[in-house]
């Protein structure tokens, strides 16, 4: 990791409690007009996605059962569309609009949607604020999704760390959560374990299998975790408004609860990791980099 002396978007505080914590919550980053344009183009994906050709992909968590189909294995370079898990009937058909019944749009909205682009790719306070944090020394842009936590069945995000599934050796991932809604206790707000970045390593990484589809690899438990002090406390709640951004931590423990409420908690959010020599990124990863389609640098 370096370190800035020259502060340009962030305050050192917020630098120090994103290392003590794991996760920072910055208000108000993106400006009004900018959330309303990034939630509408989410809309229209959503009107304009021809469920007649999907293949039906719903976007399932668990460690034997995690979304690994071609769909989902070739989204890197594409804006997909994954369904919620109880959406379909025993025929095989929606039991609710397409509009309703997506889980996330994914994974390169950051690549080929103009607005996203901008919103990532091109924003000068994302830069700043990379160059302030000294997290990576030349940070890629890996993917991104919008995460649509539908009222009433908006799934749970089961206790997790970004690094598992989004892994480098050693670990680099960073995600960068952006409420494009208000994000409440009863629709699913983002909740963390503080510190857990320090305590609990990456004992298993996501992986595309030999023999196809998805699963779990383990990890040895790296030599720096042990004898760090046990954690006190536990999850904090994040409650957030639209236009905050919430930055993840690779390695620190959080989930999101069922959206139980009757509206959305649209949420967009993309993933940086470090670059070589400081990093590899191996073939295992279920999401690879094409020709046509290679990580963008962040720092350009
Ligand atoms: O949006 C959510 O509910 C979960 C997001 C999350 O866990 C992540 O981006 O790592």
């Amino acid at each position: 990791m370096t370190s800035n002396t020259r502060l340009e978007y962030l305050a050192q505080e917020q630098i120090d409690k994103f290392h003590r914590d794991g996760y920072l919550v910055v208000s108000g980053f993106l400006d009004t007009d900018t959330v309303t344009a990034l939630l509408n183009r989410s809309k229209e994906l959503l009107t304009e996605f021809d469920i007649n050709d999907h293949p039906l992909t719903r976007f399932t968590t668990g460690d034997d059962n995690h979304v690994g189909d071609d769909y989902f294995l070739t989204s890197g370079d594409k804006i997909r569309f994954f369904l919620e898990q109880d959406v379909l009937d025993q025929n095989g058909k929606l039991t609710r609009p397409k509009e309703k019944a997506v889980n996330k749009i994914g994974h390169a909205l950051h690549e080929l949607d103009p607005l996203f682009r901008k919103v990532t790719l091109e924003n000068q306070h994302i830069k700043r604020l990379v160059r302030d944090l000294g997290f990576h020394h030349n940070p890629l842009a890996l993917q991104s999704m919008v995460i649509t936590k539908q009222q009433q069945i908006g799934g749970e995000v089961p206790e997790h760390n970004d690094s598992t599934f989004l892994y480098t050796d050693p670990p680099s991932a960073l995600g960068f959560w952006f409420p494009l809604e208000k994000c409440t206790a009863e629709n699913g707000a983002l909740s963390f374990l503080p510190g857990s970045h320090l305590t609990a390593p990456i004992t298993k990484r996501f992986v595309r299998l030999p023999t196809g589809g998805t699963g779990f690899e383990q990890l040895p438990v790296p030599a720096d975790c042990s004898g760090t002090p046990p954690l006190t406390g536990g999850y904090v709640l994040e409650c957030c408004e639209p236009g905050d951004l919430v930055l993840i931590h690779g390695s620190v423990l959080h989930k999101s609860e069922k959206n139980r409420s009757s509206s959305t908690r649209f949420a967009y959010t993309f993933h940086m990791i470090e670059s070589p020599p400081y990093a590899t990124y191996d073939e295992k990863n279920w999401l690879q980099p094409t020709k046509a389609m290679p990580f963008s640098r962040i720092l350009t």
